[in-house]
């Protein structure tokens, strides 16, 4: 037997154990294994066996680093061959989380126990696929179609007891020892005669499934497919479960599995998920660095960001305390979070406890005085320098020594910040996303006196509050709205152009991005970039530059906070709509400062807005504010919704090709000067050597070993 996959006899039970740390993902060492355990089992002694697992789970799913390199066997439909066709009942002990080929091999056991805490899912859709081992055949056999068409579409996890609900497991045995509960189970089935339970000898009478149940599907999905293709071929596979033979619908899954294990969105979104992880390891500080102790946090300003933030550590019981200057502001922000709370309840997110006992961990002061005990503190009060210094000058007064003073800025100096203290170590940067109790991303900013503790402590309770940690280094508006500026001003630039705002948002909303830049605009308010503009002396002076932005908040048009920006709005459903007196008036300025309208294409809409994006990541790389390449897609992807499927800008830029992506950028920078299209010098000698980000990104990280 392998080391990963050991046997062992407990009355008359054949126990095979897999452990391969850290997820017992199925690796081929993991599949042999099994099948070799499987296989000499038939011949034993024992009247059962149970497939269980060491660590913190059950099988997570295929060894996705596995996928793009030539396959060694035995591949996994011959282990769960295996598995179906035992002479005795094959019973999956499940703790933890039995994830895709995970819950897949159990699917392929006869009968199916978990323990309460453990849940079962197949998310193979959030890596652009879909389960490639029969689960889009053997899950609509035992829970209907519609049960498996949400779970595989959704790729959501279901726990225990529902699962069983739903008929997905047999079985909830009681206590933590799943071993000891599995053995129980199977013990009694035997005592029973229990028969050996097929899941590939059911058929689907089609007559079951609703008419047009397949085409409505698609419809929907579709609508929120962002430039994903997984679901649609999710809705093929399952409808070729209905009434037909299993070994026909495994060669549907089969087919469609290998169509997107080869695509570039299945690509783009493994990448995500190793970046994602890679994200929050930082590279010069050891995985082992202690961490403070957060027990308590203290959140200043109960603004909808700071709101927001305080619900974030409710949520995963951590006591928070917002300050407020007075009792009333104090009252509206503590009004603002109950509200936040009673929709997320009517959406049946929360049941009414788990709200009240939210709403337990927050409490409210106006007394700096207050924060004596606290052990972490972030400021979210609006962006004003000069404020936030004298914020935490205060802080430095009042604060035990060691508790970490954190930034919610999204532009400002963390180390002026830091030096209105006398203990910058204690200082950094969390920035949070709007609206923060929904939003992903958590960039957090690295001063340059930010003691390794204060930081590896901000990193861990970011993954604690359920967010994905991007660390950045100091700079004007950080990784994210750094390299926001190139994409918000050509966006403009096209306006001037010959587009419509329609045609702009239309093309980027094509790629995948949940709204266009201009409707991205009206919903934050053209006012903000407007006040942000006017103390900015680093930007060319050209009429251009900008311009409808400033002619639509002179005409008090700010976005949908005045019904009216690029677009209008409905005041009732907020929809919006294309607006013909705005795109008269953006050809009449176009007229004014002598620029001459042209047809432009949707190609070159997307070069002149996702390449500032690339450009200003290289410079961010060269510069050492981002740790890697794949930390920018991060931040973009869950920060900023740039599709998945895509991978994020530099990924996105590696797919293109950085000779192609710099040539355009040459191009530009000879039709519109050099004070807008410069490129970066890391993107042109990348481009010029014919390597990747994604190279450049593996030999900096290599370079530390
Ligand atoms: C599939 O199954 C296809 C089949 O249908 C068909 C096949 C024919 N492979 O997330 P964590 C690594 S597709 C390789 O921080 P947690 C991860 O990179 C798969 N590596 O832990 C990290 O490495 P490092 C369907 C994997 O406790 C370490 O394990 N399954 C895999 O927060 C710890 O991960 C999925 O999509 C993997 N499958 O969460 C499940 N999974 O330490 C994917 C993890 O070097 N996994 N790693 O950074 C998860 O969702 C979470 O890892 C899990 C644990 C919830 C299990």
């Amino acid at each position: 037997m392998s080391n990963v996959v050991s046997y062992q006899i407990v009355d008359n039970i054949g126990v095979i154990s897999v452990n391969n740390p850290p997820v017992n993902a199925l690796a081929q060492v993991v599949r042999a294994g099994i099948l070799e355990a499987v296989t000499a089992a038939q011949s034993d002694a024992t009247d059962a066996l149970v497939l269980r697992c060491e660590g913190r789970t059950f099988i997570a799913g295929a060894d996705i680093t596995e996928f793009g390199k030539p396959p060694q066997g035995p591949g996994l439909p011959e282990v769960l061959g295996a598995i179906e066709n035992s002479v005795k009942p094959v019973i999956a002990a499940i703790h933890g989380t039995a994830l895709g080929g995970g819950f897949e091999v159990s699917l392929a056991c006869h009968y199916r126990c978990a323990i309460a805490s453990a849940k079962v899912g197949l998310p193979e859709v959030k890596l652009g696929l879909l389960p490639g081992a029969g689960g889009t055949q053997r899950v609509p056999r035992i829970a209907g179609v519609k049960v498996a068409l949400d779970m595989i579409a959704s790729g959501n996890p279901i726990a225990a007891e529902k699962a069983k609900a739903l008929n997905l497991i047999d079985e909830v045995v009681a206590g933590d020892d799943v071993q000891a509960g599995a053995i129980a189970y199977a013990k009694e089935l035997v005592a029973s005669g229990a028969p050996l339970k097929r899941i590939r000898d059911i058929t689907i009478d089609p007559a079951t499934v609703e008419p047009g149940f397949f085409e409505a599907a698609r419809k929907q999905l579709a609508a929120r497919a962002r430039g994903q293709i997984a679901p649609d071929r999710i809705v093929s596979c399952i409808e070729a479960a209905v009434g037909q033979s299993m070994d026909a619908g495994l060669d549907r899954e089969r087919e469609l599995f290998m169509e997107l294990v080869t695509s570039p969105e299945s690509a783009a979104m493994r990448h995500i998920f190793f970046a994602e992880r890679q994200a929050a390891k930082i590279k010069d500080l050891p995985r082992d660095t202690p961490l403070r102790e957060v027990k308590k946090v203290a959140v200043i300003g109960g603004g909808t960001m700071g709101g927001g933030i305080a619900m974030c550590f409710a949520n995963v019981g951590i006591q928070v305390v917002m300050v407020e200057i007075n009792d009333e502001a104090l009252a509206r922000g503590l009004g603002i979070i109950e509200k936040n709370y009673a929709i997320t309840m009517k959406k049946g997110k929360l049941t009414e406890a788990q709200v009240a006992q939210c709403m337990g961990a927050i409490s409210g002061t106006t007394d700096y005085a207050d924060l004596a005990d606290v052990d972490m503190i972030i400021e979210a009060v609006f962006e004003n320098l000069e404020l936030k210094k004298e914020i935490f000058a205060k802080l430095d007064a009042v604060c035990k020594p060691g508790a970490i003073l954190a930034s919610n800025t999204s532009y400002q100096d963390i180390d002026a910040i830091a030096a209105a203290t006398k203990r910058p170590q204690d200082v950094l940067g969390m920035h949070f996303f709007s609206p923060a109790n929904v939003m992903k991303l958590l960039e957090v900013v690295r001063g340059e006196k930010t003691a390794d503790d204060a930081l590896a402590t901000a990193m861990a309770i970011g993954k604690k509050i359920g967010k994905v940690c991007a660390l950045s280094r100091v700079c004007y508006g950080f990784i994210g709205n750094r390299m926001l500026g190139g994409y918000g001003r050509e966006s403009q630039m096209l306006l001037l152009d010959g587009c419509t705002p329609a045609k702009v948002d239309a093309a980027l909303e094509g790629f995948g991005m949940a709204m266009g830049p201009l409707a991205m605009g009206d919903l934050a308010g053209l006012d903000v970039g407007y006040k942000a503009r006017e103390g900015r002396t680093d930007l060319p002076n050209d009429p251009k530059l900008y311009r409808m932005g400033t002619v639509l908040v002179e005409m008090d048009r700010f976005g949908q906070k005045t019904g009216a920006g690029f677009y209008k709005y409905d005041p009732a459903t907020r929809a919006r709509m294309n607006d013909p007196e705005i795109e008269a008036l953006i050809k009449s300025e176009a007229a004014a400062l002598g620029v001459e309208q042209r047809e432009v294409s949707d190609q070159e809409i997307l070069e002149r807005c996702l390449y500032p994006l690339i450009n200003e990541g290289a410079l961010i790389l060269e510069e050492g504010i981002a740790q890697r390449p794949s930390d920018i897609d991060v931040v973009y992807v869950f920060g900023y919704a740039f599709p998945a499927p895509k991978g994020g800008p530099m990924h996105y830029a590696d797919h293109v090709g950085l000779k192609n992506v710099y040539d355009k950028i040459c191009e530009f920078r000879d039709r519109y000067g050099e004070e807008y299209w410069k490129p970066a010098p890391l993107l042109e000698k990348l481009a010029k050597e014919g390597k990747t980000f994604a190279q450049w990104g593996a030999e900096q990280e290599q370079s530390l070993r």
